[in-house]
């Protein structure tokens, strides 16, 4: 291994905390900046290195803190500055790092640039936003992901003149054309690393760049907006600016979130000598088994592991000379792990997280690992479009209601894949609202949290919870977990994930089945192998592995393919 290569954010376990749904301190229902202070020992018993907290910003909620309002104020709900600063502290004195979510695709249209923009034509902020006359006649087609017409252009009487927004009416794009916003984004992003933070996720960044001046869909996208969002013009100058004006002059780390990237043109966001950013997590796992993404509605038929495996090796791949990868199975905006990935009947949903624990664990690439998934938290599955908070799947509600859709697939599909299954609070005990609050949570519980929540995993030895810590500290204790190459050995096999990393003398063998029926992996290697670790308390010594078992071998020799 080349030292120079090594980087502390690649040996990084990242764990992401939604702030909403962690722990609230005050009895308002809602988790907050004090909430995760009281829980920094919890933390940092899990043994993960970087904490990645979604935004914490004053917001007016419309998205969950998506849509900013100001960029260097604490959300009222969340608590204060002095909070942040003694949450940043505690976090650094326990050794561990703090990333924050920037989001500068967009702002909230409360927030004073917008308030401004919106005035007249003429006003000094106007340019802040990407507008359109209306004397223009009416704007090409802009899909919009959470507006009740999927429509990403807003009529304003005002000024006569349609604002872009990608995501809700409440969160109009900013123009990155325009140099003064480029260096508001630029000085926001100064003020949080000279406070100290360790570096930023960036919310939707492949979005950034517009197709100025507003031409329709080229053909060739066939209706693919989010490819479409992604292949900006000035993206790349963008984000090199970014780079030299910025990052390059702090030890910090950066992830994109990369809607729309793609295993060609990752390397131009995360090679070295791009100098942009360090890593990106792309969508292509998430995105298996939908029959119609942009509704969110799931294909019966549902996902394959041979397809899995596909993706995750062709990713890896692409790592191989340059740049770094990222392996995440679950976040804010999916479905909890285990009831997508997994198996949460009350039978697997323990032995099932702990397999898919093992999966991101000794993957190549920086694991990113959703709070709660340490305790095998599940879907909550609502029933009623009521129960829902989530800004998303209420609107798409609305748009295939208008639409006189089937509303019946698509609350089935959301029980499977709506954002707020993996919001539901932290079940942190057994006590009332699972520990989480005093109040009444601002979304509902999980009611299995009487059974599946962190005091009763701590005293089990072979709980989910304690299963995470070894696997954390495996890795951490091998680097040919982190940096080895990744070599897949079942590309057929339909119910086992089986692969092998290696560097120097040293090579181990990972095996997974992801089915509840037993499975004997394509592969055949000798007996005197060594069982680092494995999710039965008597795990597999040979190719045959138990309904969702998971083992990590040391090999001695050959590994034999078969
Ligand atoms: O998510 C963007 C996002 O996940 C999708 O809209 C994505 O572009 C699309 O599904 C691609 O298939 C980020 C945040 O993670 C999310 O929580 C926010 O709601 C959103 O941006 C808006 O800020």
């Amino acid at each position: 291994m080349n030292e120079q290569s090594r980087k502390w954010w690649k040996e990084a376990v990242v764990y992401q905390i939604y702030p909403r749904s962690f722990k609230d301190s005050n009895g308002d229902g809602v988790g907050d900046l004090r909430g995760i202070i009281e829980k920094l020992d919890y933390i940092k018993s899990l043994g993960v290195d970087v904490v990645w907290l979604n935004p914490i910003f004053a917001s007016p909620n419309d998205d969950n803190g998506y849509d900013i309002s100001d960029y260097r104020a604490i959300m009222d709900d969340f608590g204060s500055m002095d909070d942040f600063d003694e949450l940043l502290a505690g976090m650094h004195e326990r050794g561990i790092k703090l990333v924050l979510d920037l989001v500068a695709n967009h702002s909230s249209d409360e927030h004073v640039w917008f308030q401004e923009s919106r005035k007249s034509r003429e006003n000094p902020y106007r340019n802040y936003y990407h507008w359109w006359n209306a004397e223009d006649g009416a704007p090409p087609k802009r899909w919009s992901f959470f507006d009740v017409n999927g429509d990403a252009w807003q009529f304003e009487e005002q000024t006569n003149s349609y604002y872009l927004h990608y995501f809700s009416v409440k969160q109009p794009d900013l123009n990155w054309e325009n140099p003064i916003v480029r260096k508001e984004v630029y000085d926001i992003i100064k003020f949080w690393f000279d406070k100290g933070i360790d570096g930023f996720r960036m919310d939707v960044i492949t979005f950034v760049s517009k197709d100025i001046p507003f031409k329709d869909l080229p053909s060739k996208y066939d209706g693919n907006f989010v490819q479409y969002y992604a292949e900006g013009p000035r993206l790349h100058e963008y984000l090199q600016e970014l780079n030299r004006e910025v990052l390059s002059k702090y030890d910090i780390m950066t992830v994109a979130e990369g809607p729309g990237t793609t295993t060609e043109n990752v390397l131009d966001f995360v090679a070295e000598d791009r100098r942009e950013l360090n890593m990106s997590y792309h969508f292509d796992i998430s995105n298996l088994g939908h029959r119609n993404l942009a509704k969110k509605l799931m294909d019966p038929a549902g996902w394959s592991l041979v397809e899995f495996k596909k993706i995750f090796s062709r990713w890896d791949a692409v790592f191989n000379e340059k740049g770094w990868g990222t392996v995440y199975l679950g976040n804010h905006d999916f479905p909890r792990m285990v009831s997508r990935w997994g198996n949460d009947s009350p039978e697997y949903r323990d032995i099932s997280s702990k397999m898919l624990t093992t999966f991101l664990l000794t993957m190549r690439g920086t694991p990113y690992y959703y709070f709660g998934d340490e305790l095998g938290m599940t879907n909550i599955r609502f029933d009623n479009i009521e129960d829902y908070r989530d800004i998303m799947t209420i609107n798409l509600h609305k748009l295939i209601e208008s639409e006189g859709g089937d509303l019946t697939e698509y609350m089935e599909s959301q029980k499977l894949i709506a954002r707020d299954n993996g919001r539901t609070p932290m079940q942190w005990d057994d006590s009332h609202n699972a520990g989480f609050t005093t109040g009444k949570p601002w979304l509902k519980v999980n009611p299995n949290y009487e059974e599946v929540n962190a005091a009763a995993q701590e005293a089990h030895p072979d709980s989910c919870l304690n299963y995470f810590r070894d696997m954390v500290s495996l890795r951490k204790s091998e680097p040919a977990l982190v940096y080895g190459k990744y070599t897949l050995l079942d590309e057929g096999n339909k119910s086992v994930y089986c692969y092998s990393r290696e560097l120097d003398d040293r090579k181990f063998l990972v095996l997974l089945n992801f089915s509840e029926r037993s499975a004997t992996a394509d592969v055949n290697f000798s007996l005197d192998s060594g069982v680092l670790i494995g999710n039965y308390p008597e795990p597999s010594t040979n190719a045959s592995l138990r309904p969702y078992e998971a083992v990590v071998l040391e090999i001695y020799d050959n590994i034999i393919t078969i």
